[in-house]
Order: C-alpha cells, then structure tokens, then sequence
C-alpha cells in the first residue's frame, strides 16, 4: 500500500516537473494567449526580440500548460506623500536661481555708477540697461532721474554708496509697501477660493500645483479643481501635482463645463472642510469676448457656493512685452487681485516686476523660479533686489 502511495506521489512529482520544464519552455508567441508566470513579468521588448523557433515550441506547449494564472497585480506603486517645505524662507532658497539670471543687470548698473565721471553718455547707458531689462520707460526714467540727483549730492562715491542708492532705486520701484499676502483665509466653514487664470504655456497648471504644495507646507488643506476640461491630460496633470501632496482634484469629462468643474471643485471643498480650493483654467486666449464668457461663468458659477478671493495672473516672465499685452486682456475681463510670475530663472529681463505691476496695477505674489517642485515662492522685493545686486 505504502509503495503504491510512493508510485502514486512519484508519478505526480514528475508530471509537475515535467509540466513545470514544459512552462519553463514555452515561449508566448505573438499569437498564443499571453499567459504571464506570477514571479517573472515579462517585458514587452522581451516577446518582440524571441526567435520564432521559441515561438513555435511555444504554441506546442500551450495544451499542456498548468490553469492560466491570474496575473500579477501590477508593480505600481501607491505614490508617497509628500511634505513640502513652508512658504518661508522659500525665496531665500532660490535667490541663487534669481541672482544667476539677474545678476548681469546689477553688475553691469553699478559698474556704471560707480565710474568718476558720469556724462550723458554713460546715463543714457543706466537708461538702456534697464530699458532692455524689461522695466520700461516711465519707472527706468523716474529711476535715473532720482539716481542723477543723489550723485551730484553725494559727489565722489564709495561702492557701497553706490549699491545703496541704487537698491533704494529700485526697492522703491518695486514697491516693498504693496500687500502681498495671498488671500487663503477660510470664511468660518467655507474654504478660500483661488482662481488661476493667464495665456497658454505660461505655468498655470504648475504654478497651481506648486502653490498647493506651498499651502500644504504651511499646514492648509487644499482642493485642486481641473477647470481646464479642453484636454484630458491637463485634468492628468494637475491630478499628478495633488497626489504627490494627498491633495484631491476635482475633475470634468473632457470638453466639459469648466464653471460646472470650478462648481464641484468649491463642493468638494465645502464638504471636506478644506482651507482653499485651487481652480486651473484653460489658457486658450479665444476672443475677448470668449474669455469674458468663460472666466465670467466660471467666477459667478464659484460664487453661488463660496467667494473668490484670489484671482492669480500667471505670467511668463520670458515673454516681455508681448506677454503683457496679453496678460492685460486677462485684467480686463476678470479682477485680477495678484500676479505669479512665472520663468524668472530663465530670464535676464527681471525688470519685468516693475512693470507688470505698473501697467496692471496689481503686486506680483509669487515668483517661479525653476521647474522643480518646490520652485516657488512668495515674491519678497528686497530679496529680489539683492539677487540683482550681489551681496
Ligand atoms: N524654468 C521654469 N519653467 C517653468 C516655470 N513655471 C512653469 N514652467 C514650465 O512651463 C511649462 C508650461 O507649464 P504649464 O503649467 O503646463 O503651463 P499652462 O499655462 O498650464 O499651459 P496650458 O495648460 O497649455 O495653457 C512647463 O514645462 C513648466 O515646467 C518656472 O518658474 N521656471
Ligand atoms: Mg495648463
């Protein structure tokens, strides 16, 4: 009996290894069902490289195989949150990104300045130098202007002279005075709005999720909502941003209503309890009117549930001129209440902060400098000043 069992136990021992050899042998072909072992997910490249020999013996084996095993779970991995630094300190951290792209333009003023004879020459040089900067006409003149008197007050100047005058200069055009605080304070139960608006490609999807993750490294809950419903991989995008932080997106079929998308998203965040809801929007600059319409909507659509207290601006500061223009058909249709500028580390043109603010009349709040998570920060003038100038 026992050596009947032995036989029996034997037998099944071979038919498995027999059966496993067999598994190991077979090869799927392209037209054999794919039957993935558990433990050795095979790479698609693997299939496409095999011999057709190895196919064929494959197909052979198919009859033979053990049940078809239920594939592997895939190896993607639950993404780890992560804590973002705090708002503070932030353009401290990347005055480096700012003193590497603007720095030329202090070097180059305060060598000027500091030369013992200052004729026309060399101020209608200060002037070009910040024309060329993007500071535009009216604030670069106030400056020289203001700079030609104190040099003939102070007469003979030592370096240190200089660079304080010319910080003063342009502290004073930047306007340290102007509020700069973003408006993200919850109204007793409902969460702050903040509505993200600007041209195509200037950084609004990622200032959007950069600016979630400055919120949520100063301790906020925050709702995205993915009011760009023209491609579904911006909705992709922004979601990919809120997950890395734990952050929900709020998101609309493709070619849906953005207002109805911005509505869900102030839903989600009333019924969560959040501290600010963060809405993305289309960049598409249509018609003025098409623009209007659609903004409009989307702010009166917010506004049935909640108020909008923020509307950012995102402007590329490597656009100059052209992007301004731009950006003031953006003002006239909706009240912008901030500015984010956007690319300042690609650009020398930081001059761009003096009049932005100038011509749209608002303060910029943030400044991107770099495509790095974290690259962003709340605007400080006297750090930006000091990048231009070198310590
Ligand atoms: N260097 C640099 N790149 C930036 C910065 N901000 C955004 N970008 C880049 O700009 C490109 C466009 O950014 P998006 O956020 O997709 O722009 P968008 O305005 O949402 O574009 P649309 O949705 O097409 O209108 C991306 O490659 C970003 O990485 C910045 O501060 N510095
Ligand atoms: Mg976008």
């Amino acid at each position: 009996m026992d050596g009947y069992l032995g036989v029996i136990v034997i037998v099944a021992v071979v038919a498995l290894l027999a059966a496993g050899g067999l598994f190991l042998l077979f090869r799927p072909g392209r037209k054999a069902p794919p039957v993935k072992p558990p433990e050795a997910p095979t790479l698609p490249e693997e299939t496409e490289k095999r011999p057709a020999a190895a196919d064929e013996e494959g197909e052979g084996a198919t009859t033979t195989l053990p049940p078809p095993v239920k594939p592997a779970e895939p190896l993607v991995k639950e993404p780890e949150v992560e804590v973002p630094p705090p708002s503070a300190g932030r353009m401290v951290r990347l005055r480096e990104r700012l003193a590497r792209s603007q720095s030329a333009l202090g070097r180059g003023l305060l060598e000027l300045l500091s030369r013992d004879r200052l004729d026309d020459e060399v101020w209608d040089e200060i002037e070009e130098r910040l024309i060329t900067a993007d500071v535009g006409v009216a604030p670069t003149q106030a400056i020289v202007e203001e700079l030609r008197t104190k040099v003939k007050v102070l007469g003979s100047r030592t370096p240190a002279e200089v660079r304080n005058l010319l910080r003063e200069q342009l502290l004073a055009q930047i306007n340290p005075d102007l509020d700069r605080t973003l408006h993200v304070q919850k109204h007793g139960e409902r969460p702050a709005v903040v509505l993200v608006v600007g041209v195509n490609g200037t950084g609004k999807t990622t200032t959007t999720g950069k600016l979630a993750r400055v919120l949520i490294g100063d301790g906020k809950h925050v709702v995205l909502g993915a009011a760009d419903t023209f491609r579904a991989a911006a909705a992709d995008q922004l979601q990919t941003w809120g997950e890395r932080v734990g952050a929900e997106t709020v998101r609309g079929p493709e070619g849906g209503d953005p207002a109805s998308v911005a509505f869900d998203a102030v839903v989600k965040g009333i019924d969560q309890k959040v501290d600010v809801v963060i809405i993305d929007t289309a960049g598409r600059l249509h018609t003025k009117t098409g623009l209007m319409d659609e903004l409009g909507k989307v702010k009166r659509v917010i506004e049935k549930k909640a108020t909008v207290d923020e509307v950012l601006l995102v402007l590329d500061a490597t656009t100059g001129q052209n992007g301004m223009r731009q950006a003031q058909v953006f003002a006239e249709v909706v009240n912008i209440t901030g500015i984010a500028l956007t690319k300042l580390d690609g650009t020398a043109k930081g001059g761009i902060v003096i009049s932005v603010q100038r011509e749209l009349g608002v303060p910029v709040k943030l400044a991107g400098l770099g495509e790095g998570s974290d690259d962003l920060a709340p605007f400080d003038p006297e750090v930006f000043v000091d990048a231009i100038l070198g310590e």
